[in-house]
């Protein structure tokens, strides 16, 4: 199992973290905000009780789709098997540890240094928690306080001792007003962190599942660098099957974004380009009886070859002909994400539950578009992009918010299903996480937009189409760079 090691719960009973609020209830809230890992840590309770809380850990962590380790105490692990321990450098030895869990748990350790990391490496550790960065009250018997640079050091010695695959989080005095901070400073040129532990930044916090939701967001936000370059690397291929009206312009921000596009909607070609490593992007806009065989036809071949789709269903929710075509494509094949607006995503969400038709005119607040594209990218098993002023992106487990953007993009025709262009070049280039490359390119095309609206020679719609596609194209060019600079007005 691939482990999401994002945002890495560690729990902490004690009163002067927990204060009076009940363990599970935090966990429970954390989980919902997208805590990604728990950690059980618990040094004092008996044994029995110490399992007793375990179980009831991992029924929530299980009902989350989120390991369950737990610190130090490698027996209570083995009673509840659960899905691994963590040790540190005073705990039992890996070795040891192994024995007891057998080959397939995880088996996470403490380093503080360059040779405590290599060393855990070596015995078979599956990832290591790095620190401790920043001197905290929760923890007051820590060995180095190394901050972000000392992460820096031992990422690059792993790196050059060829371990630079095994997964990293670092801990200690990290909460979400300075995880931008330490993650941009602990990187090192060829290796990064996965993620970051907490304690007190989700267990002493009034609201534990905002406090998670923040972290994730942070994280997330941190990747999209990575993902905004690797489309310019990779040159992906963007295969549009779409609408006359938006042919041009979504070619050009395929290029702009740093990807190859084609438009072609004839389904004989599809499984050729499906087998160029790219992705395809379906846009209903458009709809005939010939133009939606030739989709259903193509979304066989690309998922086929295992390439992304995008589903953009243009007013799926306006017509009986389009709510049937959008069926029609469900029962067809997979989709690596969906994207629409509220109305839209409400057919499609709706479409597989019931026949009936949904009204387009309905205004959800933003925790129930929340719960809708997290229930929709459930039942489809995909991303689920839903925009609007507010975009929510969910894969299921994961679900967040972006806040950038502009006016003019709802004044000019095609912006939508651009954004379906690009959310599937970084889909193309970004395999290894269809969430994080939806975001990436939700974050880089809102960030365009509010960029070129400030231009001094952009006035209105027709002088911010040049400019947004200028800005597209110089976020690309300075990412690849090396300057994220841009990122900072991410929200
Ligand atoms: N381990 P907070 S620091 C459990 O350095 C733990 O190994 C540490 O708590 C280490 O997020 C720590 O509240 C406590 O600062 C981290
Ligand atoms: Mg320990």
């Amino acid at each position: 199992m691939a482990v999401d090691y994002s945002v890495y719960l560690v729990t902490d009973s004690t009163p002067a973290i927990l204060g009076d609020k009940d363990l599970i209830s935090v966990v429970e809230a954390s989980l919902r905000g997208g805590v990604t890992v728990v950690q059980y840590r618990d040094k004092h309770s008996a044994k029995e009780d110490a399992v007793a809380v375990a179980k009831k850990l991992h029924q929530l962590t299980q009902s989350h789709g989120v390991p369950l380790l737990i610190n130090d105490r490698v027996d209570v692990a083995v009673e509840i098997g659960c899905e691994g321990v963590h040790i540190g450098q005073d705990d039992m030895e890996i070795q040891q540890a192994r024995k007891l869990l057998g080959p397939n748990k995880i088996i996470g350790v403490t380093a503080g240094s360059k040779e405590e990391a290599i060393s855990a490496c070596q015995a078979g550790a599956d990832y290591l928690g790095l620190g401790t960065v920043y001197s905290t009250a929760t923890k007051k018997d820590t060995k180095s306080i190394i901050g972000p640079s000392g992460v820096a050091d031992i990422l690059a010695a792993l790196d050059a001792a060829g371990h630079s695959s095994i997964p990293a989080v670092c801990i200690g005095g990290v909460n979400a007003s300075n995880a931008s901070a330490v993650l941009a400073g602990s990187a090192s040129p060829h290796k990064a962190l996965d993620g970051l532990a907490v304690v007190s930044a989700i267990i002493a916090a009034a609201d534990p599942a905002a406090a998670s939701r923040d972290l994730l967001g942070k994280v997330i936000t941190a990747k999209i660098p990575d993902v905004v370059a690797a489309v310019g690397r990779k040159t992906p291929l963007s295969h549009n099957m779409t609408n006359l009206v938006v042919q041009n312009f979504a070619a050009n921000v395929a290029l702009c974004v740093g990807a190859s596009p084609i438009m072609s909607n004839y389904a004989e070609e599809a499984a050729d380009l499906a087998r160029l490593g790219g992705a395809l992007v379906l846009n209903m806009g458009t709809v005939t009886p010939e133009g939606l065989n030739n989709y259903a036809q193509a979304l066989k071949a690309y998922n086929q070859a295992r390439r992304p789709v995008v589903l953009d269903p243009v007013g799926a929710g306006a017509t009986s002909v389009r709510r049937e075509a959008v069926q029609t494509l469900l029962a067809s094949g997979t989709f690596a994400v969906i994207k629409g607006n509220q109305s839209e995503i409400q057919t499609v969400h709706g479409a597989s539950v019931t026949q009936r038709g949904v009204d387009s005119s309905s205004s959800l607040t933003i925790p129930q578009r929340a719960r809708l594209v997290r229930s929709l990218a459930r039942q489809r098993r995909c991303v689920v992009l839903l925009t609007g002023p507010t975009d929510l992106i969910s894969d299921g487990r994961r679900t967040l918010r972006v806040d950038n953007g502009h006016g003019y993009l709802g004044m000019v025709t095609g912006t939508g299903c651009t954004l379906g262009t690009t959310v599937s070049a970084m889909a193309a280039a970004y395999e290894q996480d269809a969430l994080v490359a939806t975001v990436a390119g939700t974050v880089m095309f809102g960030l365009a937009a509010e960029m070129a609206a400030q231009r001094d020679h952009v006035r209105g719609p027709g002088s911010f189409v040049p400019a947004f596609l200028d800005e597209l194209f110089g976020i690309r060019k300075a990412t690849m760079e090396g300057d994220s600079t841009w990122l900072a007005l991410a929200k």
